[in-house]
């Protein structure tokens, strides 16, 4: 064996062979327990960023894990290969966007190849490819059908310049990226799915999903945002008409001094005819029009439209206003304004000397006023006539039967979830394959599937199918749709699609009903909204066409944290800042590690130290994982992102840490280097252990055993390194030539070989071999934990106290739970922290740690 650990040559080699035994390849196999772990596939954006390289060590991590805990795996790997990127890439590069995007797979996929991930690449798809986008094509037309899909205006930004729309992240301060122009709002025909009719449905079944992070749960419920209120008509003074609204305050009804319409609703538009001011009002609402996000920080104006509604319940006349921040997308366009009692309503008031009436007080007496600020607290009901003296939640009742009794109102429930618009007016993206006919019906496109021409130059005004007559004219006066899907589109199924890459008969078979749900999806918090809404509803949508059988895709779901990492400037003298790269800097650290002087290589002057961000181009902190890779090999890559953090939390980018880890290795091959070197070892001999020999058995077994619980239930890699380092450490102590010290020695370092492997598979498959092992490392079973290993006369046991390591302790290895806690608790350093407090809980975890929970 070469004393010399050698990463790039033994890495080379094991990748050869796992390909060549095809040692990932999954095939459905129902007696066996299946184990389906995903991550979110990358944008085919040029090459790995380490947030990829994070997203899919961990994945590979637990897949590795659960295969050799002998769970029938399959990891798959593809292309989310749509998008503007690609569009504004093919402009700059004059490539067309399919070559770039294919071009960039090949390049990325050398690269996921060259850390090792155990992707089943049999399965890998693109979705730019016909023989996938054509099944969504088929689901959409389904969809089309059932009256789940729908064709409707709605706006859209409009650059007059460039003679195009313009998708939200290309509209800069109100301008066009690429013109300058003052972006403008255009209502044009576009398709939506129905996903509000699944909204309560989407709700209920968060309950199911006990595998995921709670914040992401609860973004999902804030999103779909179900609300119980009462929708009510606002009768016009001398007129038949009704204003409609919806509130979920019923409550404060009688506090109701005006109410506020959107610019275009119906009667605002009539007004205008006869009140140029509203008219030049509604205009300038419709060219800043404004989104639900916007809304927030913008200035809310409105107009008088001089017209009065009647309340419904005092008969008194209110006004009647128009205002830029009611949009008539949403609900009905109107909304009942209660200035003492909302915040904005009470803005509004104020700038437009509008009453505020007070009509719900607190309970407990604390302060209510409504002098300063709105008071937006339930509480108890006065000023409100034969109402007085009821509780809010009561009232909502009382006043929502009252209009229902007049036939003024009625309760309702509302979800802010808007139906979900999918057409993009872009080039590379799924062709929408509908059609319009000469009487301007729309229809399924006959020629399904349709295929994107690829053979285009973009030039950046607008999307070149829209100037293909040979791709949307198709003769007596049909029309096909040059629009595409919004790319969630594609990435809404994918991970059913990888179940069944080639089934060519149907979007989904059989195998899909094996394999899902995923058992496990790792992917970036930013997709905890849409992303996974998106893939929720369509499984959903594919399960109602008897295509999977289960209800939700995903059973468990990480969210990584952000790679972030110092940043390095110097402001120019017309005050903007020139980003250097970390390669490029020489820092000076202080004890701590944190950074205290920096200097630029190429001049050795000064340059200020930023803070610490998220790794980006336009701030140049990011790292290049390929030339790390190149530098240490991937399995350092791998081991320094795995130990750096735990998956959930930002992991800090630091030089010192990789060679940290790389040292690590080098140890780790060293010491089983020369354990091998001294030959033979005979078999152990429990009943002949020395002490220290316990005890090293002791700690082999403890670290399986924590171990399993981090990798296997807590997803706390970096502790489970820590863990198998502290063991290596401890065998490189022992020094131990006996003949059960020798034995006590490979059984730990193969251990820890095992216990490594999931992280640094490259090493350790070469370090199983030369231990004399025939199987793959991947087929090689997980260390069990010997018990008897475990029964010493006194083990050692970890006192935390909330949490926080308190003490170390020594307890009979066959105490009981009692005894455990009473020692614990009677330690005098533990003591110190618990004292004067009530214990809550006494947490024991055998052979590990007692947690002491305290208020
Ligand atoms: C990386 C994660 C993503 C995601 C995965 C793929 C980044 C975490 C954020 N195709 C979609 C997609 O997101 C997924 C689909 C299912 C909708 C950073 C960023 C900084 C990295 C950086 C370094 C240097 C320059 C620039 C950036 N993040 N963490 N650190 N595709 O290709 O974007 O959430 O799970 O892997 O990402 S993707």
């Amino acid at each position: 064996m070469n004393p010399l650990y050698d990463p790039s040559s033994i890495e080379t080699d094991v990748q050869t062979n796992w390909k060549s035994t095809q040692a990932f390849k999954a095939t459905e196999d129902p007696a066996r327990e299946k184990f389906y772990c995903l991550s979110m596939f990358p944008y085919p954006s040029g090459k790995l960023h380490m947030g990829h390289v994070r997203n899919y060590t961990i994945g590979d991590v637990i897949s590795r894990y659960q295969r050799m805990q002998g769970k029938n795996v399959m990891q798959p790997m593809g292309w989310d290969a749509f998008g503007l990127p690609a569009e504004n890439a093919a402009i700059k590069s004059g490539m067309s966007p399919a070559e770039w995007t294919r071009s960039n797979i090949e390049y990325m996929k050398t690269q996921l190849q060259r850390l090792g991930f155990a992707y089943d690449w049999d399965r890998e798809l693109a979705t730019c490819d016909p023989d996938y986008y054509q099944w969504e094509q088929w689901l959409f037309t389904r969809l089309v059908d059932k009256g789940l899909a729908y064709r409707k205006t709605a706006t859209v930004n409009w650059d007059p310049v460039d003679q195009t729309v313009l998708a939200n992240e290309q509209v800069i301060d109100g301008k066009g990226w690429r013109s300058g122009a003052v972006v403008e709002k255009r209502d044009i025909e576009q398709w939506f799915l129905r996903i509000t009719d699944y909204a309560q449905e989407l709700l209920d079944d968060l309950d199911k999903l006990p595998g995921w992070p709670d914040r992401v749960l609860t973004q999902q419920r804030n999103w779909i945002g179900r609300s119980e209120g009462v929708q009510m008509n606002f009768q016009l003074e001398n007129s038949d008409e009704r204003i409609s609204i919806y509130t979920t305050r019923p409550d404060t009804l009688m506090g109701v001094t005006y109410l506020a319409v959107a610019a275009e609703h119906p009667t605002s538009l009539r007004t205008a005819k006869s009140n140029p001011e509203l008219a030049d009002f509604i205009k300038a609402c419709k060219k800043g029009g404004v989104t639900e996000a916007e809304m927030e920080t913008m200035d809310k104006k409105g107009i008088a439209l001089g017209l009065n509604v009647i309340h419904p319940i005092s008969g008194e006349t209110i006004p009647l206003y128009a205002a830029n921040f009611v949009l008539m997308a949403y609900g009905t366009g109107a909304v009942m304004a209660v200035p003492g009692h909302d915040q904005r309503d009470w803005e509004f008031a104020g700038k437009y000397g509008i009453e505020r009436k007070q009509v719900i007080f607190s309970t407990d007496g604390s302060d209510c006023s409504i002098d300063k600020a709105a008071f937006v607290e339930k509480g108890v009901l006065k000023n409100s006539g034969s109402f007085d003296g009821l509780s809010s939640e009561d009232a909502f009742d009382a006043i929502a039967d009252w209009l229902e009794e007049q036939g003024k109102g009625e309760k309702q429930i509302h979800f802010r979830l808007r139906d979900w618009g999918v057409s993009r007016q872009r080039y590379w993206g799924c062709p929408i394959p509908m059609v319009t006919d000469a009487n301007g019906e729309t229809k399924a496109a006959s020629d399904f599937p349709v295929r994107l021409p690829e053979d285009v130059t973009v030039d950046g005004s607008g999307s070149p199918l829209k100037k293909m007559p040979e791709f949307y004219d198709l003769g007596k006066g049909e029309v096909r749709e040059t629009d595409t899907f919004d790319t969630f589109f594609e990435s809404s199924w994918y991970y059913a699609r990888y179940c069944c890459p080639d089934a060519s008969e149907s979007m989904l078979d059989d195998r899909a009903k094996y394999w899902l749900p995923v058992d496990q999806y790792i992917g970036g918090i930013e997709h905890a909204i849409l992303h996974l809404l998106y893939a929720r509803f369509f499984n959903k949508l594919m399960r109602d066409e008897g295509l999977v059988e289960n209800d939700e895709p995903f059973s468990n779901l990480l969210t990584q944290g952000m790679v972030i990492a110092e940043t390095y400037y110097r402001t120019n003298d017309d005050g903007s800042r020139e980003w250097f790269n970390l390669a490029d800097i020489t820092v000076e650290r202080d004890e701590k590690g944190i950074a205290i002087r920096a200097t630029l290589n190429a001049d050795g002057k000064s340059v200020t130290i930023g803070g610490i961000e998220k790794m980006s181009k336009s701030k140049n902190n990011g790292v290049d994982p390929q030339s790390l890779i190149d530098r240490y090999g991937a399995d350092t890559v791998r081991l320094y992102t795995m130990f750096a953090a735990p998956p959930e939390q930002s992991l800090e980018w630091s030089d010192a840490g990789v060679e940290g880890a790389y040292r690590f290795l080098k140890r780790l091959w060293k010491l089983s280097a020369a354990h091998l070197e001294a030959g033979n070892v005979p078999d152990l001999n429990k009943d002949e252990l020395s002490d220290a020999q316990q005890k090293l058995r002791l700690k082999i077994h403890v670290t399986i055993n924590k171990v399993n619980d981090d990798i296997g239930r807590r997803y706390t890699f970096n502790t489970a390194i820590a863990a198998t380092m502290e063991l290596i450490n401890a065998l490189s102590h022992a020094k131990d030539e006996s003949e059960n010290g020798r034995a006590i020695m490979r059984e730990g370092l193969e251990t820890a070989i095992l216990l490594l492997s999931p992280i640094v598979p490259h090493i350790t498959e070469v370090l199983w071999h030369e231990f004399d092992h025939k199987e793959p490392m991947i087929d090689a079973a997980w260390p069990e934990v010997d018990e008897s290993a475990l029964l010493q006369d006194e083990i050692q046991l970890i006192v935390q106290v909330n949490g926080k390591l308190r003490a170390k302790i020594m307890v009979p290895s066959d105490a009981d739970r009692k005894q455990i806690e009473e020692s614990a608790i009677s330690d005098e350093n533990v003591q110190k922290f618990i004292v004067d407090k009530e214990i809550k809980k006494v947490i024991v975890v055998p052979g590990r740690l007692v947690n002491i929970v305290v208020s």
